[in-house]
């Protein structure tokens, strides 16, 4: 496993944009860019494949994801980096190059737990958890999905009431909640008298139990929990105070998924470069690899699709800075760029042969964690039926 970019990989690299997509980006975008995958090349690789079979979250290099930058990355003020939506979507893509759980962990703290704050919260408890939560120094968690309500949150059955004093009482269970066990807080969303409601749950309040998930065969370098919520009671200004019902949770959602559609590209565009360099260097019958027209069909076929899912990130993006994005276009990208990825890294995978099937090459690992990122934000069912309801007219959930 090499960390340094050789002459040859940088000619595959060059010889495999088809479509000069760098020519979309401006000087700043490539500049982000160029330093991210240099975080991921120093940082994450030369370790991943270890914090993966150890199942170890490295929370040792949260911080400086946040003097890099890149927690609440496209959120402006309360010390956030206030950068675009693209490139908040270029750190996501070479994230996720690197692995899905380190991206994970940017987008959960980021795009989930620092969003809801910065959209729905009082001035109060944004100057008290942003700055923080941009640097690293306080990690969030987004407690929505529950054992019993995932594709339909609608369903949830953690309580919030309201006491004679003005206090809430939580009551409930979370489940598949990203770093909860290690987060400083946990924005929490819960039935009550006022409709879905979303609260700021410090976790060390009593009542407050975060449990990791073990033998996850998916998402080895990233924790997520069981949270149990019982008589968890919070003062009143715990509550986020600009938002009521499904839009709150749903509104974050957006800024995950959205990224998400960059990092599955990521992901892909990993798995198809080792396969390519492997083909290269792969003697089978006397030639490389590459030099067989099945081989070079599957990359053309891998190629082929990772420079549409840039495309179709590229555009959601620029529609998403411009102001004018519609959650359904998310949906789009969400649903086809998570799609077409993970049968990328199974292609990727199956050029490999034998040695595919360990930690020393990357397409495996990432299409096991892109088994989590289809399902986690909305199954591929779920934006699926989102775009089924926006094109006929006619919702196919219930
Ligand atoms: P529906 O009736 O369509 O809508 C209810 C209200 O929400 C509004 N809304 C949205 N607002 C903003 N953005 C969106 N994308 C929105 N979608 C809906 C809608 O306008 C309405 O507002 P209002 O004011 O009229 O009440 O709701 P529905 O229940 O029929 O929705 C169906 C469906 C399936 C689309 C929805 O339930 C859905 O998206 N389900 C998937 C849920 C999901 O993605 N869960 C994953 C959560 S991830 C997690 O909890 C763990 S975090 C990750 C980690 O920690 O690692």
């Amino acid at each position: 496993m090499t960390t340094t970019t050789t002459d040859r990989d940088q000619a595959n690299r060059d010889n495999s944009d088809l479509l000069n997509l760098a020519g979309l980006f401006s000087e700043a975008e490539l500049e982000l860019q160029a330093a991210v995958r240099n975080f991921v090349d120093e940082r994450i690789r030369p370790n991943i494949a270890e914090w993966y079979e150890n199942a170890h979250f490295p929370v040792e290099i949260v911080r400086e994801m946040g003097d890099l930058g890149l927690l609440g990355m496209h959120l402006h003020g309360y010390g956030c980096p206030g950068r675009s939506a693209v490139e908040y979507g270029i750190a996501a893509l070479e994230l996720e190059a690197g692995d899905s759980g380190l991206r994970t962990f940017v987008s959960v703290q980021g795009s989930l737990a620092m969003s809801a704050i910065h959209k729905f919260g009082s001035e109060e408890q944004k100057n008290r958890y942003l700055p923080g939560m941009a640097k690293g120094e306080i990690i969030g968690c987004f407690g929505l999905t529950e054992p019993t309500a995932g594709s339909d949150p609608a369903s949830m059955a953690t309580t919030a009431t309201r006491g004679d004093d003005g206090t809430w009482t939580l009551n409930g269970a979370k489940r598949w909640i990203g770093l909860a066990s290690i987060a400083d807080v946990a924005v929490i969303w819960a039935a009550s008298d006022d409709g879905i409601r979303g609260f700021l749950v410090p976790t060390d309040t009593a009542g407050f139990t975060a449990t990791p998930i073990e033998q996850k065969l998916s998402m080895r370098a990233s924790i997520q929990c069981d949270i149990t919520l019982d008589e968890v009671v919070l003062p009143a200004d715990a509550i986020l105070p600009e938002v009521r019902g499904l839009k709150g949770p749903f509104s974050c959602l957006n800024e995950a998924r959205y990224g998400i559609m960059w990092g599955a590209m990521g992901a892909a565009r990993d798995s198809y470069e080792v396969a390519l360099k492997y083909a290269q260097e792969r003697l089978q019958f006397d030639k490389p690899l590459a030099g067989y027209q099945i081989s070079q069909e599957k990359l053309v076929n891998m190629v082929l699709e990772i420079q549409k899912g840039i495309l179709v990130a590229v555009q959601t993006g620029r529609l998403k800075d411009a102001g004018n994005l519609d959650p359904v276009q998310i949906s789009v990208g969400k649903l086809n760029n998570c799609r077409e990825a993970i049968a990328i890294c199974r292609e990727a995978r199956t050029m490999l042969g034998g040695n595919g099937i360990t930690l020393e090459y990357s397409p495996l690992r990432h299409a096991n964690n892109l088994e989590s990122v289809r399902t986690y934000e909305g199954t591929d069912e779920v934006h699926t039926l989102i775009l089924g309801r926006h094109i006929t007219g006619e919702q196919a959930f219930r």
